[in-house]
């Protein structure tokens, strides 16, 4: 027995090894100027026209069930299912005809720009207001990749920081506009009228070189999206919502740290570092108007002097 119990606690010790190596290997990844990656990062510009090239074949090739999405009621949504144009479905619309094309800019490893296609359908545009990409979202959603195989699948709704999703999931959401809530008597709610429709992206908008089990590197993505309702964020609680805190305007939140402390400024609640919380510098008079007492266009919450 003790035999097996020192193997069964290096048997843990080697686990637990793996495991430590495993979440230090997933957060370099995360970061692309670490030497670490799951696989060598391939250029992105030869990247992206590569996957742009099988993602035109693919929309030109295959169709998805948009006769189900036209009978839809208003608090309805329906499954995506994307199949080969041939045999019986020989006469189907190809999704290249239906599809609309968002470019986004991705900065690649020169610095130089290289604008990404998303190709995306709205079954139903929503009823309220659009998220911005900063925003929490209430969604149920499928993920997919190329060969049709689903690598992930929420049919209940459930809440996603729109910062801490892939690009093209974060950048197609802010298209759709939430829905009504309806509230039982019974107390049960449900929603209507929520915006629905789908994406397909490059790697370069997704996961790029970070493989999983299910979803290989560069592999571009599909995802289904029902937006139910949003929550308007305020991450770090200072009073300028997050969506303002992007003082580029890039949609990249984390590259934003006027104090330069390693806090970008969505989540540092004193953004300047002078000591004073942003919440009690940034419109003391209530006007609406940032403040900025020294009149030099820098708002004293961003204002270290
Ligand atoms: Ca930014
Ligand atoms: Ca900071
Ligand atoms: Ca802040
Ligand atoms: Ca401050």
């Amino acid at each position: 027995m003790r035999h097996i119990y020192l193997n069964m606690k290096n048997f843990v010790k080697v686990i637990f090894f793996n495991l430590l190596l495993l979440v230090i290997i997933y957060s370099c990844s995360k970061d692309p100027s670490d030497a670490i990656e799951t696989v060598p990062a391939e250029p992105i510009a030869s990247q992206y026209a590569i996957e742009n090239d099988s993602i035109i074949d693919f929309l030109q090739t295959h169709f998805y069930n948009y006769q189900d999405f036209v009978k839809l009621s208003s608090n309805e949504t329906t499954e995506l299912i994307i199949d080969t144009i041939s045999g019986d479905n020989a006469d189907k619309i190809p999704l290249f005809n239906q599809v609309t094309t968002m470019s986004i800019d991705i900065v690649d490893e020169n610095d130089d720009i290289v604008p990404h296609n998303l190709y995306y359908v709205i079954n139903r545009n929503g009823n309220g207001a659009n998220p911005t990409v900063a925003d929490s979202v209430f969604v149920s959603y499928k993920g997919m990749i190329l060969n049709k195989s689903t690598f992930d699948s929420r049919k209940l709704p459930t809440w996603l920081d729109q910062t801490s999703v892939v690009r093209g999931f974060q950048e197609f959401t802010a298209l759709l506009k939430r829905g009504d809530i309806n509230v039982n008597s019974n107390g049960t709610y449900g929603f209507e009228n929520f915006g629905i429709g789908f994406v397909i992206m490059p790697s370069g908008l997704g996961y790029y070189n970070r493989a999983s089990v299910t979803i290989p590197a560069y592999s571009p993505l599909i995802f289904q999206i029902n937006l139910n309702t949003l929550n308007t964020t305020d991450h770090d609680g200072d009073g300028v919502n997050s969506i303002n805190e992007d003082l580029d305007g890039n949609h990249i939140f984390r590259d934003d740290d006027t104090d330069a402390d390693n806090t970008p400024n969505y989540l540092d609640p004193d953004d300047d570092g002078d000591g004073v919380l942003t919440k009690d510098e940034y419109d003391t008079d209530g006007n609406g108007i940032p403040d900025d007492t020294d009149g030099d266009g820098t708002p004293d919450y961003l204002d270290n002097d």
